[in-house]
């Protein structure tokens, strides 16, 4: 089994979130028990395969009941209790659970009271105006659920499958792919490729030199796999239990770059790429380019040898969305990628509640990554997982003491994320705050206050001299939460303003500031900050995720601090806020 860990992540993950239906209570002692479980098996470095279940239980977190069921998923590849709550309730009913306002308590009444069984159902309801008879809900929950859809129906996010998703699922899929005997190369294509923030299906397209036992692969992988929609001898698609469908395509290994170019779209770019090759006297497919008269093929094998054939550079996928992307390239105007990420500015440890890795190995795994700057920003007290003065001072003391051992291999900083209150105040004192080497600051609560209040919330805290960058800006979920209301262009004015740099969150339930708001902000002034806001040491990488929003946006290199050279990128960030009108 390729992924052994991966798949009780899934199982435990899937767990607590039906058994929170099943009791509609999200802290139920189960559901808390499945929680922490995950937490515990995501910390383990060994292999869960070769543990007992006895093994299992010894490990801090995890209980008799979660240790067999995770020893019945790695024996049976099923787990009964599992599969009996996915029987009660179907992923239409799940998807009810990711409507900004609606929890399991909600959810569990409305099946109950309205027979409400999917997003569809609910729908209906709104219409015949069901819920506002219902005890718990009344005629404003009503109109603020009917709202909530509104928007999600607007940004056309209902039944897509947020990216936070999609990408594990597609990386098992092509890592498991990958191994199969005779496959030469296995890429996911579509919207994925292309860092979409939200997927309607995905893609995959496999070369090699028989389809079939990529197929059995795909259709073979039980703990992911709920039907088989179809399968011929060159695609075969798949629903996902979680209700997410795959397209897995086989193609042959010279026709492998006409494929990957085909299917990773978009469509709008694909059409501008065909249009060009018959200007050409040229035939562009799936398959090939090809000479329309006698059909000689000029290129397949690989997407560069497509567009130099077309008279083009080749074109990252990021930017395949018709935007202009083809005459920029024909012009040499494409911008560059933004190259190495020698910075990270919103970093937590095991200080902060959520926190997962210690300084130790969160500093290591830094190194590793080749970062050059590094600030922990552990969260202000005011908020759950927070923090208080004292533990800060200590980790202070911790983080002096490591800096004479890094020497100039690193720049440390010890920074903190303060939260951003009501009406725009943050902890603590200006002196304690002014005590840090760096700090950010973002909204964590109150996301439906009207516009005027939202913007001027956020705009005071620019204004704080402490305060040298806003983390997730919008503080929207992908898929869950929708943007907070904000006057962009206001908030845009105080960052020049006061030089206050925006992040790009990476983690990619957020990716905040998002593609869109960053081609608002192109042609501003105030610095954009690349961080991977990790929890644990193996989402340092999730910078990366960031890097592909400002690419995808279009954003100049210069603009992004992070890609600035080692010593400038440490003096501005030490150097406190310069106004840059
Ligand atoms: P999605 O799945 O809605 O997030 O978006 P895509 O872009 O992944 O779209 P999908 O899965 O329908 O198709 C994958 C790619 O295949 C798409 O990006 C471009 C290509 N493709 C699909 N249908 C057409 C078509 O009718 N014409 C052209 N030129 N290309 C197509
Ligand atoms: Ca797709
Ligand atoms: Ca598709
Ligand atoms: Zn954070």
């Amino acid at each position: 089994m390729a992924d052994t860990k991966q798949d009780v992540l899934d199982m435990l993950r899937d767990l607590a979130e039906l058994t929170m239906l099943d009791e509609g209570d999200p802290q139920s002692f189960r559901v808390r028990a499945y929680e922490s479980a995950a937490q515990a098996v995501a910390a383990q470095a060994n292999d869960l395969g070769t543990l007992t279940a006895r093994d299992l239980q010894r490990i801090e977190g995890i209980g008799k009941s979660t240790a067999e069921k995770i020893r019945e998923l790695l024996e049976t590849g099923t787990v009964e209790k599992l599969e009996a709550l996915r029987a009660k309730h179907p992923s239409s009913v799940v998807a009810l659970l990711r409507i900004p306002g609606l929890g399991p308590k909600a959810v569990k009444k409305l099946r109950a009271e309205l027979r409400v069984e999917s997003v569809d159902d609910l729908r209906h309801a709104l219409a015949a105006h069901k819920l506002r008879e219902l005890p718990g809900f009344g005629a404003k929950s009503e109109e603020k659920l009917a709202q909530a859809l509104a928007r999600l129906d607007e940004q056309g996010d209902v039944g897509r499958t947020p990216i936070s998703v999609a990408l594990p699922l597609a990386n098992r899929i092509v890592a498991q792919l990958r191994e199969v005997k005779g496959v030469q190369h296995a890429e996911y294509c579509g919207s994925l490729r292309r860092f979409a923030e939200t997927i309607g299906d995905v893609d995959v397209v496999v070369a090699a030199t028989d389809p079939e036992p990529v197929m059995d692969a795909l259709t073979g992988m039980t703990s992911l796999v709920d039907r088989v929609l179809g399968r011929g001898p060159a695609k075969t698609s798949i629903v996902t239990k979680r209700g997410t469908q795959v397209d897995l395509r086989v193609v042959a290994p010279h026709q492998l770059g006409a494929a990957l170019l085909y299917f990773t779209g978009s469509k709008g770019h694909n059409i501008k790429l065909r249009q060009r090759a018959l200007a050409r006297g040229l035939t562009l497919n799936e398959y090939a380019l090809s000479e329309i008269d006698g059909g000689r093929v000029v290129a397949s094998e690989t997407e560069g040898q497509i567009y130099e054939a077309l008279g083009l550079p080749w074109i990252a996928p990021v930017l395949r969305e018709d935007q202009g992307e083809i005459e920029a390239a024909e012009s040499g105007r494409l911008p560059s990628a933004l190259g190495d990420v020698i910075g990270d500015f919103h970093v937590h440890t095991s200080v902060s509640g959520d926190g997962r890795s210690s300084l130790d190995e969160v500093v290591a795994e830094a190194l590793a990554r080749g970062v050059r700057v590094l600030a922990i920003t552990e969260h202000a007290e005011r908020t759950v997982s927070g923090v208080g003065r004292e533990v800060l001072l200590e980790q202070r003391e911790a983080i002096r003491a490591l800096r004479t051992k890094l020497g100039d291999r690193l720049v440390l900083l010890h920074g903190v994320e303060l939260n951003i209150d009501r009406e725009g105040a943050l902890d603590w004192d200006p002196e304690f705050r002014a005590s840090f080497d760096w700090c950010l600051a973002s909204v964590h609560d109150h996301f439906d206050l009207d516009r005027a209040t939202q913007t001027r919330r956020v705009v005071r805290a620019m204004q704080d001299p402490s305060v040298r960058m806003i983390g997730h800006l919008s503080a929207r979920m992908i898929g869950a939460r929708p943007p907070i209301e904000l006057d962009l262009d206001a908030v845009f004015d105080a960052a020049e303003e006061t030089g206050t740099a925006l992040e790009i969150n990476g983690g990619l339930p957020r990716l905040d500031l998002s593609v869109e708001t960053l081609r608002r902000a192109r042609a501003r002034k105030f610095p954009i900050v690349l961080t991977s806001d990790a929890h644990r040491a193996e989402e340092l990488q999730r910078v990366d995720y960031a890097a592909r929003n400002a690419e995808k946006a279009w954003l100049d290199r210069d603009r992004v601090a992070n890609t600035w050279g080692a010593k400038k990128l440490a003096a501005w960030a030490t150097g406190g806020k310069i106004a840059l009108t």
